[in-house]
């Protein structure tokens, strides 16, 4: 009798463990065929973004929320990061909302500028469109804010200064660039943009000195992509420059950025004695009978007074007095670069317009 139970108990036990088996195996084959439909959808978002994510939601591998989607591109398995750019800079509702919680799971709080910029542009890569940049740059410059009250009086400011960054980081790292800029230089550029006033030098100089040490990574960077025009400092370099009343010619250090043509008496000093804003202004070649290589700027009319700030003589930030300014360069080859990029800068740039508007409001004191 007693061993009859025990053949009973045995088989029972028997079945319980195949069951068991059978479960498993079952499990295991959803677990797969999910993953198999996982790594699909992986495929198809980094062939289309888009598509992907929505491929993902019809199999119930993600759930129709921003702060859902944002956290799977967020955490990135198996993701193309340019994928994730082009998917978070759609500019449609539900993409700019999960814009906003990708960004939220960043965490910057108590970084400098340079290691929140580092985390964040590491994380997907920027797309080409001037718009797109705007729009996440100016997520980014939010959110650090937020994490770092005090900091920057403004997210203008916080902005203006990433840009400023990026450029620093293409100068200083890209071999094309044979000037390399110096903290002072930095400084310069960096003159006004918290509402008027001037930022800490010692922030300034963590950032330069962070950007010197090491330079951005940019994800799956092919050294094709707009970020690397937009990312490229114009040019620098000695040029002559003709008086405006008095037609006196001097060799001035010249610096074309933001759309403006800064020049210095010498490479290091601090303030520029002239700012020539391009805006309106139009380039031709001349010629001249004192100097090579002239090119100069110049308004449709000819009898206006070109729109720029100088240094008088005895220090004061006067208007200029030019109808046109008249430079030199030291070989044909250097005209032509100089007339390329100035060139270039004029032509309404989308990205230089929309830093500029942005460099506008950061240099402006606020209405309290
Ligand atoms: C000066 O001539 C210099 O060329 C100035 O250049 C120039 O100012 C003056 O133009 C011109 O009169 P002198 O030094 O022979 O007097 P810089 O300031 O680079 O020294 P710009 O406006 O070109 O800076 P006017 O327009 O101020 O006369």
């Amino acid at each position: 009798m007693v061993q009859a139970f025990d053949i009973v108990k045995d088989l029972e036990d028997a079945m319980a463990n195949v069951n068991a088996d059978l479960e498993a195996m079952d499990y295991d084959e959803k677990t797969d065929s999910k993953m198999k439909q996982l790594n699909t959808g992986r495929n198809k978002f980094n062939m289309d973004p888009k598509k992907g994510i929505e491929y993902l939601i019809e199999n119930g591998l993600l759930v129709e929320k921003p702060e859902e989607v944002a956290a799977f591109l967020f955490k990135g398995e198996g993701l193309n990061k340019t994928a994730i750019g082009d998917y978070l800079g759609i500019g449609k509702e539900f993409n700019n909302k999960v814009m906003d919680a990708f960004v939220a799971l960043h965490e910057f709080k108590n970084m400098i500028l340079v290691q929140a910029l580092r985390q964040f542009l590491w994380s997907f890569r920027l797309p080409g469109e001037a718009q797109k940049i705007d729009r996440m740059m100016e997520c980014f410059a939010k959110r650090y804010c937020e994490s770092n009250t005090g900091v920057f009086e403004s997210t203008d400011t916080c902005y203006v200064l990433s840009f400023s960054v990026i450029m620093l980081n293409t100068s200083l790292h890209n071999p094309n660039v044979r000037e390399k800029p110096d903290l002072e230089r930095f400084v310069i550029m960096n003159k006004g943009i918290n509402e008027g006033g001037d930022l800490p030098r010692d922030l300034l100089k963590s950032l330069y000195d962070s950007i010197k040490s090491e330079p951005f990574k940019i994800p799956e960077d092919d050294g094709n992509d707009l970020t690397h025009t937009f990312f490229n400092p114009d040019k620098e370099g000695w040029l002559w420059k003709q008086g405006g009343r008095i037609k006196s010619w001097k060799r001035r250090w010249f610096i074309l950025t933001d759309n403006c043509l800064y020049y210095f008496e010498f490479t290091q000093d601090r303030e520029p004695r002239g700012i020539i804003p391009l805006e309106n202004l139009q380039l031709r070649n001349v010629e001249d009978n004192r100097k090579d290589h002239c090119f100069e700027l110049y308004t449709t009319d000819n009898r206006e007074v070109i729109k720029a700030a100088k240094m008088d003589a005895d220090g004061r930030v006067v208007e200029g007095r030019h109808l046109t300014y008249r430079m030199s360069a030291g070989s044909a080859e250097e005209k032509e670069e100089w007339m390329k990029a100035i060139r270039a800068s004029i032509s309404r740039d989308p990205f230089y317009e929309m830093l500029a508007t942005r460099k506008k409001k950061a240099t402006m004191p606020s209405a309290e």
